[in-house]
Order: C-alpha cells, then structure tokens, then sequence
C-alpha cells in the first residue's frame, strides 16, 4: 500500500523529539499561566493544541482527567498547571520566582487557593452564568468583585503582585482576571480600580503575552506541534 506521506518538511531533530510534550489549549487560564511561565523561563516544549471538544487519544491515555495543560516528561506526567509551573522553574528560574513564591510559601498557597477555588467559583458562574444559573450572575460577579477589589488594593502598595517587577504571582492569576474582564469589558472598565487597569492592560499588550496567545493549529487534525 502507498501511504500518503508529507515528505516536504524535514524530520524532527532527536534533540527536539526529547523536549516534554505539553497538550495546551490556547484560551485556557490554566493552560495560559503554565505557558507565560515555561515562555518567560525560556523553558521549551513540543506544544499540542487540543480542541476540549475533541480530545486526542494520547492526552486521553497520558491523562485520563483530561483537562488542559498536561505536561509530558519521560518519567512521569504533570496534570495540574501549576505542577508544570513548579517544574519549569526546577529546569531555569532566572527571575528568581521560586524565591518570591518561597518567601512565605504558606501565605503563597493561600492566596493560590483563593484564585482557584473561591475567584475562579464565582468566575464561571458569572462569565457562563448560562450554564449555571442565570439569574445569579450579578451575585457571583459581585462576590468575584471583592477578591479583585484586594488584588486593587495589593497594587496601591507595590507596582506588581510579585512586588518591583512581574513575576509569579501576577502571572498565575491575570489570565483568570483577563476572563473576568471579558466577561462584560465595559463594566470591568468602568470599576474604580485604577491599578489593575493599568497592569492589566500593560499585560495584555506585552510581548509575552502575544507570544504565549499566538494561534497553533490543532494538533489531532493537522499533527503538527508547535516548538514552544
Ligand atoms: N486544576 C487544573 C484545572 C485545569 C482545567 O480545569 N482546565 C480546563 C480548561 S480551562 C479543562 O481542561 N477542562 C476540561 C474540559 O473542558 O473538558 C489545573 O490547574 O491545571
């Protein structure tokens, strides 16, 4: 049988073969924080575009909970974002962030764990308050209000979350900050929160940010990986 192969580009080098997988999905908050960190760090990997409504085989079988990001290494395999987070700054922390986020690791993960179980909670049910229910949408952006309104009062005091310069804390949270925006951006802009519209703002026109939200093609339909 003659098989149809692509024969016009040519064959991955072993060196890249060896980077980790990572299956990413392009607008996912969580999946968005594991790639500034990998991107600012400089850490590469062989990136696979997942489309969440049509899973690859091989996420499936890496990772059976199959959520987004998943970082593939030869001996085992990462299944939270901010595993992956860790494990990027084990490979090359020049920013020091491992030394921010260890300052003080138990409020660290304190506010770690406000993002993700209490900011996030009242997130999805205000921006697909659709899916939950409608009628409390107001309620649970209200409720969303009060975490950011502290995030607001941590940048009066110091110009980034992670204090003189950007670094792991505000990476970590401004992509679920950047959802709540869209969620409605005129009454986001409208708040009075004179600090976070300005970081937020210089976030999502850095390079980094463009680098890290660059369209990939999707990797079940096309195979192809993205160096990253
Ligand atoms: N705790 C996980 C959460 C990851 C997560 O929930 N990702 C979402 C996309 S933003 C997902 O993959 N959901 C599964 C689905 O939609 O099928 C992490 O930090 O990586």
């Amino acid at each position: 049988m003659i098989l149809n192969l692509r024969v016009d580009f040519p064959p991955m080098a072993e060196t890249e073969l060896l980077k980790p997988v990572l299956y990413s999905f392009r607008r996912c908050p969580f999946a968005m924080r594991a790639r500034l960190i990998l991107k600012k760090c400089d850490v590469k990997v062989r990136l696979r575009e997942v489309d969440l409504k049509d899973k690859p085989k091989d996420l499936l079988e890496a990772s059976p909970k199959a959520t987004v990001p998943v970082l593939v290494l030869p001996e085992q395999i990462l299944e939270q974002s901010m595993d992956i987070i860790f494990w990027a700054l084990s490979v090359r922390d020049p920013y020091k962030m491992m030394l921010s986020w260890n300052a003080d690791k138990s409020v660290s993960e304190q506010f770690l764990k406000s993002l993700d179980n209490d900011f996030k909670h009242h997130l999805d049910r205000y921006k697909y308050a659709a899916r939950f229910k409608p009628k409390d949408k107001d309620f649970h952006r209200d409720l969303a209000m009060l975490w950011i309104k502290k995030i607001e009062d941590r940048l009066a005091e110091a110009t980034y979350l992670s204090g003189e310069n950007i670094g792991i804390f505000d990476y970590i949270c401004l992509p679920f900050i950047r959802q709540f925006r869209i969620a409605n951006p005129d009454w986001f802009d409208s708040q009075k929160l004179p600090n976070l519209h300005k970081r937020l703002s210089q976030f999502l026109e850095s390079e980094l940010f463009k680098l890290v939200m660059q369209k990939m093609p999707t990797w079940k339909k096309t195979g192809l990986e993205t160096e990253f």
